[in-house]
């Protein structure tokens, strides 16, 4: 089955990505069903992957229990997108719409915003080359302001309103230089019902888009980092 519920074609390559508390996995798991009830075939995946060996190093990070030099950490979240490329690109080239929750954007913009000066964002983004490139990355976007309304930060790394500022920050850097990149920021402050009503339009569009000819693409340097 295509992406569309009819014979042939393939599937889509879907990335939402923002801030802690944007709503992402919440907002990917309704798309998912709601694809699913459309008679369309749909995958949602969520990075970090916590199940895989690489995963797991990740977890024991992210909740405090190890710690990793900077450089091995990224890498590791890189690698953990690395081992699932090759199942999204068959799912895809099978008819399949996939749905990413944070991808090689976050990988770039976390790490970046450490602000170790042997990493910036141009040394992030190197080994997110080659990874299967999205057909559409829809950017929640959502204040700080509003991201506190839906309650305090967990105990994670990462979470406190310094670090995401800078996220912030550089998620808009990021953005704003790529080209030939589908990219759709959706205001994610709005009610949960507004933001799937949006998200599903530009979704639509883009399975509507996929060129069944074109195969999916490779994610390229970003010119300017
Ligand atoms: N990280 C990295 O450094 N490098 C990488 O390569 C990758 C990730 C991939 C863990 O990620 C950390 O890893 C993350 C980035 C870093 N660090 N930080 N910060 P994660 O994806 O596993 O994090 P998470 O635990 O899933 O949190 P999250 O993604 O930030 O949350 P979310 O998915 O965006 O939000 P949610 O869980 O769907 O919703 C949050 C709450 O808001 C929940 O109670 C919802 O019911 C509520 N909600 C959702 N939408 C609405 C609306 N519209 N109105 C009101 N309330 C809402
Ligand atoms: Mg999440």
């Amino acid at each position: 089955m295509a992406a569309d519920g009819t014979r042939g074609g393939r599937g889509a390559l879907i990335v939402v990505e923002g801030l802690d508390r944007a709503g992402k996995s919440s907002q990917c798991e309704f798309l998912h069903k709601s694809l699913q009830e459309s008679g369309r075939s749909a995958k949602y995946i969520r990075f970090p992957d916590r199940t895989t060996a690489i995963g797991k190093l990740i977890d024991s990070y992210l909740r405090g229990q190890s710690q990793l030099d900077d450089h091995s950490i990224h890498l590791l979240f890189s690698a953990n997108r690395w081992e699932i490329a090759q199942s999204i690109e068959s799912d895809i080239a099978g008819g399949t719409n996939v749905i990413i929750d944070r991808y090689s954007y976050s990988g770039a913009v976390y790490s970046a915003a450490k602000g170790n000066p042997s990493l910036n964002l141009g040394w992030a983004w190197e080994p997110e080359i080659g990874l299967p490139k999205p057909d559409l990355c829809i950017f929640l976007s959502i204040s700080s302001e509003e991201a506190a309304k839906r309650g305090g930060f967990g105990g994670e790394r990462y979470e406190n309103e310094a670090m995401q500022s800078r996220v912030r920050e550089l998620f808009s850097s990021v953005f704003g230089m790529q080209r030939n990149t589908n990219i759709q920021t959706i205001d994610a402050g709005k009610s949960f019902e507004e933001v799937s009503q949006d998200i599903s339009m530009v979704v639509n569009e883009c399975i509507a888009r996929v060129d069944p000819a074109s195969p999916l693409g490779k994610l390229e340097s970003i010119h300017g980092l």
